[in-house]
């Protein structure tokens, strides 16, 4: 005989209680996409509690969609590692391109940070960052994603951390965020502010996203696409290896600075 309020209260007990658990972490990520999803796991299996808040009720960004719908992801030499680690399949094409399935990729990629220890949260929005008397980024502020896209009149709650990653892709949501609101911030970029991405150019794109990795602002990193478009680098369409390599080189920086 099966209760249904029993198995109402196994799932909201379960889930408050984690929810509750996290208040308080290492690292938080904004954003389910392959450079958070791979940040998450280097940062968990280095024994940082870290958690994901995605907005979306589906993980894998703009992974899971491929090219132009084709759910199929190329990757060059160097980064092939990264889903070797996952043992996701690939094929090489051609010297240097390594095909890989997107829905196996996000398949793996999530169930390694799951894994390692990662608390994701779906259908929730980081909707703004919390900070503390020297406007240092100390955490987020979140709501329901149902909230949001209903346009309710109802308040956040906040989540506290060492360190936020922006890893909401081409939108660089919590940067964007700091600079409205916190008077005269300085971002870690050429020009002090956010300088957009730059058309396509994937061999300059790809390069370029590990140096725009970074620190932008004290207590904010940013991963991804986030990076090139903060810092000004090119876009580079469905090739995913600098968002693997961009994720590991967040999770390394942060690594260093909490251990
Ligand atoms: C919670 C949020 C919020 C928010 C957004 O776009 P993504 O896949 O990001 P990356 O950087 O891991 O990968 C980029 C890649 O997918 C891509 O777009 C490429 C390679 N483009 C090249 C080109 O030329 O166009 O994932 C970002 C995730 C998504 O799942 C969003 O739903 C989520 O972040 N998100 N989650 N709170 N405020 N904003």
């Amino acid at each position: 005989m099966l209760d249904e309020t029993i198995i109402t209260r196994a799932i909201i007990e379960t889930y408050t209680k984690e929810f509750v658990n996290n208040l308080k972490s290492d690292v938080i990520i904004a954003g389910s996409g392959p450079a958070g999803l791979v940040a998450s796991k280097f940062l968990a299996d280095a024994g940082l509690n870290t958690i994901i808040f995605e907005r979306k009720l589906s993980f894998g960004g703009g992974m899971l969609g491929g090219g132009i719908m084709f759910n199929k992801i190329v990757v060059q030499d160097e980064a092939k590692r990264i889903l070797d680690l996952y043992s996701i399949k690939t094929q090489e094409y051609e010297p240097n391109y390594h095909v890989a399935d997107a829905v196996e990729s996000v398949a793996k990629l999530t169930s390694g940070a799951v894994d390692a220890g990662v608390k994701i949260f779906n259908l929730i929005s980081v909707e703004d960052v919390k900070i503390d008397d020297n406007n240092n980024v100390t955490g987020v502020v979140i709501n329901w994603t149902a909230v949001e896209k209903a346009q309710l009149h109802v308040d956040p709650v906040t989540f506290k951390s060492k360190c936020v990653i922006d890893a909401t892709g081409h939108d660089v949501e919590l940067v964007k965020t700091v600079l409205k609101k916190i008077p005269g911030a300085k971002l870690n970029t050429p020009y002090g502010t956010i300088i957009g991405e730059l058309p396509m150019h994937a061999e300059i794109g790809e390069k370029i996203l590990i140096e725009t990795t970074k620190e932008i602002y004290p207590g904010l990193y940013v991963a991804g696409m986030a990076a090139n478009a903060c810092s000004g680098g090119q876009r580079m369409g469905p090739i995913f290896g600098g968002m693997l390599l961009s994720g590991e080189k967040v999770a390394q920086m942060i690594i260093k600075k909490l251990k």
